[in-house]
C-alpha cells in the first residue's frame, strides 16, 4: 500500500487526463462502507501514483466532465460471481470495476492499484478474478497479555486494554493490508487460548474490531478454550455429551451473535500440547467438533485442528495425526473444517505435504501454514515462503487431487508474523510472506516468482534489474535456510523451546519427540529417520502413487531424503558421491548462498532508500553468521558420532 510516485511513461500515461473515481448512484448499494472503503481507497493510492489531486464524483457529475478519466464502480452487476469476484474493463471514459457486491469492489480496486503500482499503463489493465477458496484467514497467535507465540515482531497489535472505547488507526491499516491481498478472516487470539476471552468484557472489545473490519471483508474468529465451561462457567465438566455443556455453549454463541451478527466462529486446538479436549472425558474429536457446531448451528463454522501428537506414542510421531483423524473422516457435522499443517511435524524448513490432504475426501480440510519463521531463523533470516507452500499446494496427493484442489471447499489459514514493530513483520522482508499468503489463499495457482516480483516491485523499486535480481534471491531463499539448517530432509534440529539455533546433539528432554535425536537417529553408522516399511512406515500413510516417490532412496528427491530414510554415512547417490559428502556440501552451500545474497543486496545499494537498505544488510550479517553457526556446529556433532574427516573440497569451519 505503498502507492509510490510513478516516473516516466507509466506517469504520462495516468496524468494524460485529470482522474475521477465515481460511484453511480441511483444503483442497488447506494451508500456502503465496503464501497466507500474502496471509493476512498483509489482516491488515495492513485493520489499517490499519479502526484495529482484525484476527485470523486457521484451520481451524473461525470456527464458534465467530459474531459476526465474515470474510473468507476459498479458494485451490483449480477453478470459477476459473487464471493469478491470482480471484472476490471477499460471503458469510453476510462476505466470500469465491475463486482455483484461490494466486496467485489474493493478486491477489484486493490487490483487495479496493484497493477499500478507494479509499472502497468492505466490503459492495459484488464483482468477477471475470483478467490480460489472461500476461507483466507489469519490465525494470531496472540495472547490477551500483549503477548504473541512465536511471534517475532515486538508485541500484539490488538489492544485490549484500550478497546473498546478507542481503536487505533493502525486496525484500519491492518484490515486495508488483509483486504488488499483477499484475506477474510482472522482469528484474534492464540490456539493456546485463554478462555477469558469468551467473557463479555472480551465480546464487547471484539465487537469493535469486528465493526471497523467489516467494510474490509474480514469476519473475525476466536480461539475457544475447550475447558471453557469449566474454567469460566461454573460447570464441573466440559464433557462434550453433558447437556449443560451443550446449553453453555450454545448460549455463549447466542451471546457472540447478539454482538456480532457476522462472527466467523471457533478455531480449537484440542487435546494437543496439554491443551484441554473431549479426549479429556473419553470423547472422539469429532464428538467435541460437532458439540461446538451445534452451538454455533449456520451462523458460523468450527475449525478444528488436527495438531495433535502424544507422549505415550514413540513410533513416529508424523503417524498420529493421521491415526487420530483419518478414521473420523465423514463424521463431522457440515460447518466443521479441519485444519492440518502443511506437513506432519511441525512447520519445519522442509517436510512432505501432510498424509491427511486427499485421505478425508468427506470431510472439509484446510491448510494451515505458518507465516511467522518459528523454524527458520524467526525475523532476522531472509526467507521467502511461497516456494515452500507452493511445493505443498502444488503437490499430487496420489488420491487424485493436489493438496490445493484437496483444500478446495474449505482454504488456507497462515500463522500471522504481524506484531508492534514499525515494520509490521519483525524485517522488511518478512512482509512479503504475509503478502505471499494473502495471494496464494486467493490464487494458489500463481507463481512464486511471480509473488516475488509484485511484492518486490510495490515494495522497493520498479526498476527491472533490481526486481529481477531481488526476486531471483527471494526465491532461493528458503532452501538456503533448510541447506544450512536441515539439509537432505533432516528436521526438527533446532534448539530446545525456542527453537533458534542448532541443538541436535540434545537427546534428555522428558518427552522423546521433542529431543532432535528423535529425528535425526544419527549414530557412528549412519542418520536419517526410517519410516519405511522396515521402520516407522509412515510411507504407509501416503496414497500408493504418493508413496512410491519416496520409498527408493536411489530414486527419489533428495531433499526429502533423511525424512523417510536411514543410511549408512558412506552410503552413495546415485552419481557415486557419499552421503556424508553430500550433507557437508549442502551445508556449505547453504552459507554461500546467504554470502550471494549478501553481494546481490549490496549491489543494489542506492536504489532504495539507505535507511530499509541497511537494516536488510544488517539482517543479513547476522544471517550470514548464523548460517556458518549452523554449518560448523551440525558438522562438527555429526563428526563427534562418525570420526569422518571432511570430505575433500569442502571447507573447514571458520
Ligand atoms: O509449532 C508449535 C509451536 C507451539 C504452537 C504449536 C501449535 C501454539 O512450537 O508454540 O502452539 O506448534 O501449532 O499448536
Amino acid at each position: 500500500l505503498r502507492y509510490a510516485p510513478l516516473e516516466g511513461p507509466a506517469l504520462a500515461d495516468l496524468t494524460r487526463r485529470p482522474l475521477a473515481v465515481q460511484i453511480p448512484v441511483g444503483g442497488a448499494i447506494p451508500d456502503n462502507p465496503t464501497i466507500r472503503a474502496a471509493a476512498d481507497e483509489l482516491q488515495k493510492g492513485l493520489s499517490s501514483l499519479s502526484g495529482r489531486q484525484v476527485s470523486l464524483m457521484k451520481g451524473h457529475d461525470a456527464e458534465t466532465r467530459a474531459d476526465h478519466a474515470i474510473i468507476r464502480l459498479h458494485c451490483a452487476r449480477s453478470e459477476i460471481a459473487a464471493g469478491g469476484a470482480f471484472s476490471i474493463r477499460q471503458s469510453s471514459r476510462g476505466l470500469d470495476i465491475l463486482a455483484s457486491e461490494p466486496i467485489g469492489c474493493l478486491y477489484g480496486s486493490f487490483s487495479l492499484l496493484r497493477a499500478l503500482s507494479e509499472g502497468m499503463r492505466l490503459s492495459d489493465i484488464g483482468r477477471s478474478e475470483a478467490p480460489r477458496y472461500p476461507l483466507r484467514m489469519l490465525n494470531h497467535w496472540d495472547n490477551p497479555d500483549g503477548s504473541v507465540e512465536r511471534g517475532y515482531a515486538g508485541s500484539s497489535i490488538f489492544d485490549w486494554w484500550k478497546l473498546p472505547d478507542h481503536l487505533d488507526q493502525w486496525m484500519i491499516d491492518y484490515a486495508r493490508a488483509n483486504a488488499s491481498i483477499g484475506i477474510n478472516g482472522v482469528v484474534v487470539n492464540n490456539v493456546n487460548a485463554s478462555a477469558m476471552m469468551l467473557e463479555p468484557r472480551y465480546i464487547a472489545r471484539l465487537k469493535r474490531l469486528a465493526d471497523a473490519w467489516r467494510p474490509y471483508g474480514i469476519r473475525v474468529y476466536l480461539s475457544a478454550r475447550f475447558s471453557a465451561p469449566r474454567d469460566i462457567g461454573g460447570l464441573e465438566t466440559a464433557d462434550p455429551f453433558d447437556p449443560r455443556v451443550a446449553a453453555w455453549w450454545k448460549d455463549k454463541a447466542d451471546e457472540i451473535y447478539a454482538a456480532i451478527p457476522d462472527f466467523g466462529g471457533f478455531l480449537v486446538k484440542a487435546n494437543s500440547e496439554g491443551q484441554p479436549g473431549p479426549g479429556d472425558y473419553g470423547r472422539t474429536h469429532a464428538d467435541g467438533a460437532n458439540m461446538l457446531a451445534h452451538a454455533l448451528g449456520p451462523r458460523g463454522t468450527v475449525i478444528w485442528r488436527a495438531f495433535v501428537y502424544s507422549e505415550h506414542d514413540e513410533a513416529d510421531r508424523a503417524r498420529q495425526a493421521f491415526a487420530e483423524f483419518a478414521p473420523l473422516d465423514g463424521q463431522f457435522a457440515d460447518n466443521v473444517i479441519l485444519q492440518v499443517k502443511n506437513g506432519p511435524i511441525d512447520f519445519q524448513p522442509r517436510e512432505p505435504f501432510h498424509p491427511l490432504f486427499g485421505a478425508m475426501p468427506d470431510t472439509r480440510v484446510m491448510l494451515e501454514t505458518q507465516i511467522t519463521k518459528e523454524y527458520l531463523g524467526f525475523s532476522t533470516h531472509l526467507a521467502f515462503l511461497a516456494p515452500m507452500w507452493k511445493e505443498v499446494l502444488d503437490a499430487p496427493t496420489g488420491h487424485g487431487k493436489t493438496v490445493a484442489e484437496a483444500i478446495a471447499p474449505a482454504g488456507m489459514a497462515g500463522v500471522a508474523n504481524i506484531g508492534s514493530d514499525r515494520n509490521w513483520s519483525g524485517s522488511h522482508f518478512d512482509q512479503a510472506n504475509w503478502y505471499a499468503f494473502g495471494r496464494l489463499a486467493w490464487d494458489p495457482s500463481l507463481s512464486a516468482e511471480q509473488l516475488a516480483r509484485e511484492w518486490a516491485a510495490q515494495t522497493w523499486s520498479r526498476e527491472e534489474g533490481f526486481v529481477a535480481d531481488i526476486s531471483a534471491m527471494m526465491l532461493g531463499s528458503r532452501e538456503i535456510v533448510a541447506d544450512y539448517m536441515t539439509p537432505l530432509g533432516l528436521a526438527h534440529l533446532m534448539a530446545t523451546g525456542h527453537h533458534y539455533g542448532p541443538a541436535p546433539w540434545v537427546c534428555d528432554l522428558p518427552r522423546p519427540e521433542w529431543n532432535p535425536c528423535y529425528y535425526h537417529r544419527a549414530d557412528r553408522q549412519g542418520i536419517g529417520f526410517d519410516r519405511t516399511p522396515g521402520g516407522s512406515n509412515a510411507l504407509a500413510d501416503y496414497a500408493p502413487i504418493a508413496a512410491a516417490r519416496w520409498a527408493d532412496p536411489d530414486r527419489m528427491d533428495s531433499r526429502y531424503l533423511l525424512w523417510f530414510h536411514h543410511l549408512p554415512w558412506d552410503w552413495t547417490f546415485p552419481d557415486g558421491t557419499s552421503l556424508w559428502q553430500t550433507l557437508v556440501q549442502r551445508y556449505d552451500a547453504g552459507v554461500a548462498g546467504v554470502a550471494q545474497m549478501q553481494q546481490v543486496w549490496a549491489g543494489h545499494e542506492g536504489e532504495i532508500d539507505a535507511r530499509r537498505h541497511a537494516d536488510v544488510a544488517d539482517f543479513l550479517k547476522i544471517q550470514r553468521r548464523e548460517a556458518q553457526w549452523w554449518r560448523d556446529a551440525s558438522i562438527a556433532y555429526w563428526q563427534s558420532l562418525n570420526s569422518l574427516p571432511l570430505p575433500d573440497g569442502t571447507r573447514p569451519p571458520a
